[in-house]
């Protein structure tokens, strides 16, 4: 399988949920109008997008839309891809520019942290590099044994200690090993839990100090990875190791397994740190480097969207079966009267400032504007909901259950620092 069928197979849960959806919806609409940016974004919002980025995707379309005079709603399609593409730009790539260079993986357990180390080991020793291992995990035994397997697996050489012992210890020993042998890279492994949050910075915060110790002229990457079936529980992860370990990318796993690769957007726009690998598999190569352009062009991959259109356009005509007796929504066309009627007060309230009215006048019509405004505004909050639970509907939207996993509850706990 080539480089991109193997990101579009991995990427098939979050096209076919999140983008078949959006081509469905491009194809319901004969023109381009605030309805449509509506439900687009109430899907980007489903899709684990975000609210604030979802936001912000249709305020650039919006923009382009005016721009480029478009009027054809399967332009924004095109559109989309390029926004998407020009979000995730930027800072992509690893930087083991020097001799040797570290690179430290961290992130809450069971993301696939040591899964990924031996990807990358694997990948740098396909390209003539000689990689050491730290097994800086010294949490548990069998993860100093996973690591071994994965060394062994790609050629890696390894330092490791017995279970318990100094993480920081470890990477001390890794790097004056790959001193001596002339390593080009040093990967760090790290455990995933420590007895509470506090103790897992504290020790990253301590590895971090040994390796600038050590070398300080070394080009460092602190790569936090992130388990892309977590959802907004990863962007919340983000937020936490940002503030404490100083991280330089993201690497997002398991895009195989979720429709919720929509994360990848969340994560750049709201907490700016780029992503620098995306993991679509179990296989030794199925880590790839993140391409913000392959990986838009993949979720917008035309190929299997005919099935995906047919099942969705199923589903709806069920569920208009189903809804038929409903009483009709009210149309979404009154959002832009009422519009049109702010926009009609709004000037009617200059002109009124403009003539030679009597203040008392004035107060009036601007309790009256107030008035109007505050009734736009409840009648336009009571339409989005009614627009949310209309698009949940049309578009038979059905997230995957939250991972109700310990890795969840644990996080939580962690969070809080009660954990043990
Ligand atoms: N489908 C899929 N599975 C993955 C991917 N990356 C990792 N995994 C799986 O996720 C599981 C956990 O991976 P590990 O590498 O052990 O995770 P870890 O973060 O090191 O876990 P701890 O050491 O316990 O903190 C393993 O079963 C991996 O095979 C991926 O991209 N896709
Ligand atoms: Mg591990």
């Amino acid at each position: 399988m080539g480089l991109f069928d193997k990101i579009k197979s991995g990427l098939k849960k979050t096209r076919d949920a999140l983008f078949g959806r959006i081509d469905k919806l491009l194809k319901s609409f004969t023109k381009i109008d605030d309805d449509l940016f509506e439900e687009l974004e109430e899907l980007l919002v489903m899709g684990d997008v975000g609210m604030y980025t979802a936001e912000k995707i249709c305020d650039e379309l919006k923009a382009r839309v005016k721009n480029e005079g478009i009027t054809d709603p399967s332009q924004i399609r095109r559109l989309l891809e390029e926004v998407i593409t020009e979000m995730l730009e930027g800072g992509n790539t690893l930087d083991i520019s020097t001799k040797p260079s570290v690179i430290l993986v961290i992130g809450v357990n069971g993301v696939g942290k040591t899964t990924t180390i031996g990807k990358l080991a694997a990948r740098f020793v396909g390209d003539g590099k000689r990689v050491t291992l730290a097994a800086a995990d010294t949490f548990r035994a069998a993860a100093i044994d996973q690591l071994k397997i994965w060394a062994d697996r790609s050629g890696a050489d390894i330092i490791k200690q017995n279970e318990g012992s100094d993480p920081a210890a470890v990477v001390f020993d890794a790097i004056s090993s790959a001193k001596a042998r002339g390593s080009d890279i040093i990967i760090a492994d790290t455990a995933g839990r420590l007895h509470n949050k506090k103790n897992l910075m504290d020790e990253l915060a301590k590895i971090n100090r040994i390796i600038d110790r050590e070398l300080p002229e070394a080009a460092k990457e602190v790569l936090l990875v992130l388990d892309a079936t977590t959802g907004q529980n990863a962007v919340n992860q983000t937020k936490e190791f940002k503030n404490a370990a100083g991280i330089t990318g993201i690497v997002l796993t398991k895009l195989d397994g979720t429709a919720k690769g929509g994360v990848v957007l969340a994560i750049r726009e709201e907490l700016d740190v780029p992503v620098k690998y995306i993991g679509v598999g179990e296989q030794i190569d199925d880590l790839q480097p993140f391409d913000p352009k392959e990986f838009a062009r993949a979720l917008f991959s035309d190929d299997d969207m005919k099935e995906v259109m047919e099942e969705t356009e199923r589903d709806t005509e069920e569920q208009q079966e189903s809804t038929n007796t409903e009483e009709p929504v009210k149309s979404a066309t009154a959002d832009i009267w009422a519009q049109i009627d702010a926009e009609a007060q709004a000037e009617r309230q200059a002109e009124l400032e403009k003539s030679e009215e009597s203040e008392q006048e004035k107060e009036a019509a601007r309790a009256e504007a107030e008035a109007e405004a505050k009734r736009i505004r409840e009648e336009q909050k009571k339409r989005a909901e009614e627009r949310r639970s209309r698009t949940e509907k049309k578009y038979n939207w059905s997230t995957e259950p939250v991972a109700q996993d310990s890795d969840d509850e644990w996080f939580e706990q962690w969070k809080k620092g009660n954990n043990d």
